[in-house]
């Protein structure tokens, strides 16, 4: 274990399943992280209330994810996985932390810039979701945090209200690392767009392989002809395949791009090929579990206890600090 630093990160269940975007990436980062720190995964729903609407397809949605952190191979008893809502502290320290962040900051925060692209009518907790993620991650006291490059300035924005926090109330909260691949950019989906579940433009991480396949498929890409010789560093394809195969790998398609001759339906005959390898024996996992709710559910009760306890001696700190709560 690297010292006693704690990994938190969280994915909303805001789909019928995560996709190659949220796994490639994050969730495929958390498996490794889990080996060298402790670590702790969140399913946050109350996130996703931002954008799911249905009580019964929430639930669902939860076990999926549930069955997903399971799938890829995070360990139950080592990493904490856990419901946000079954950690009711979050919203109470939310408030806390609402109370030392300016508001303009909410208006120019990624989210809500992102929803009015989708053309989506914006609640409020469109605009409150940076300061529940700050809360996420504070009440949990982590150093280090693993998202997509797409998250990198709300993870700026719990840095800052750490540190505002820290400064105007003593020292509560480790100021929080980002863990982002700066090699790897946003995963585009089908459209060209940012892969995202609430988008129609995802690939599902366990959809079945003819499915996977179709959609690769139907990727889109600049219309240069078979002949061509093509850039494989501004090519979506391209990005896609280096996010499931090896350095030799991708040298030899890079070449390939490079020399001409090579459609874009060879290339994404290749990116199919990588990402079936790694996902067929997850997917199978992840088929198992699936059938079995109680097992999930259980799993989630288990981290949610061991969760709150940490919550509950942070929750105790921030009140003392801010002055709320105290016998008078
Ligand atoms: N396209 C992406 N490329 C790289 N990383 C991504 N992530 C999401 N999309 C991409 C990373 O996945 C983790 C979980 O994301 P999330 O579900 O909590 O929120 P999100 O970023 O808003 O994902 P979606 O799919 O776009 O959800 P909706 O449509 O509901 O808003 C995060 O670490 C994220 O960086």
């Amino acid at each position: 274990m690297k010292g006693q630093e704690r990994v938190f990160s969280g994915v909303q269940p805001s789909g019928a399943q995560v996709h190659i975007g949220n796994y490639a990436g994050a969730l495929k980062h958390f498996v490794t992280l889990a080996k060298h720190y402790e670590t702790i995964f969140c399913i946050v729903d109350l996130h996703a209330l931002t954008s799911v609407d249905e009580s019964k397809e929430l639930n669902k949605y939860i076990e999926s994810l549930a069955a997903a952190y399971l799938a890829i191979g995070l360990d139950p008893k080592k990493t904490i996985i856990f419901r946000q809502s079954d950690v009711p502290e979050v919203c109470e320290l939310a408030w806390y932390l609402a109370c030392e962040f300016p508001l303009g900051l909410l208006e120019r925060a990624h989210k809500v810039k992102d929803s009015r692209t989708k053309n989506v009518s914006i609640n409020s907790g469109v605009m409150f979701y940076p300061i529940l993620m700050a809360a996420d991650i504070l009440l949990y006291r982590a150093h280090k945090v693993p998202v997509g490059a797409d998250q990198k300035q709300h993870l700026e924005m719990a840095r800052d209200v750490a540190e505002r926090f820290n400064f105007r109330r003593g020292d509560i909260f480790p100021v929080p690392e980002p863990l982002i691949d700066e090699n790897s950019a946003v995963i585009t989906g089908l459209d060209g767009r940012k892969m995202s579940k609430s988008y129609d433009n995802y690939i599902g991480l366990f959809e079945d392989s003819k499915s996977v396949r179709k959609k690769v498929m139907r990727i889109v890409t600049d219309s240069k002809g078979v002949e061509d010789i093509k850039d494989p560093d501004s090519c979506n394809i391209f990005q896609l395949y280096k996010h499931f195969s090896s350095t030799d790998e991708q040298q030899e398609l890079r070449q390939r791009y490079l020399a001409g001759g090579m459609g874009y339906g060879v290339a994404k005959e290749e990116v199919f090929k990588v990402i079936e390898r790694e996902i067929n024996p997850l997917r199978q996992v992840y088929n198992d579990l699936i059938k079995r709710p109680n097992d999930l559910r259980d799993v989630l009760a288990d981290g949610a206890k061991r969760a709150r306890v940490i919550a509950q001696a942070t929750i105790a700190d921030v009140r003392d600090a801010v002055g709320v709560g105290a016998k008078l």
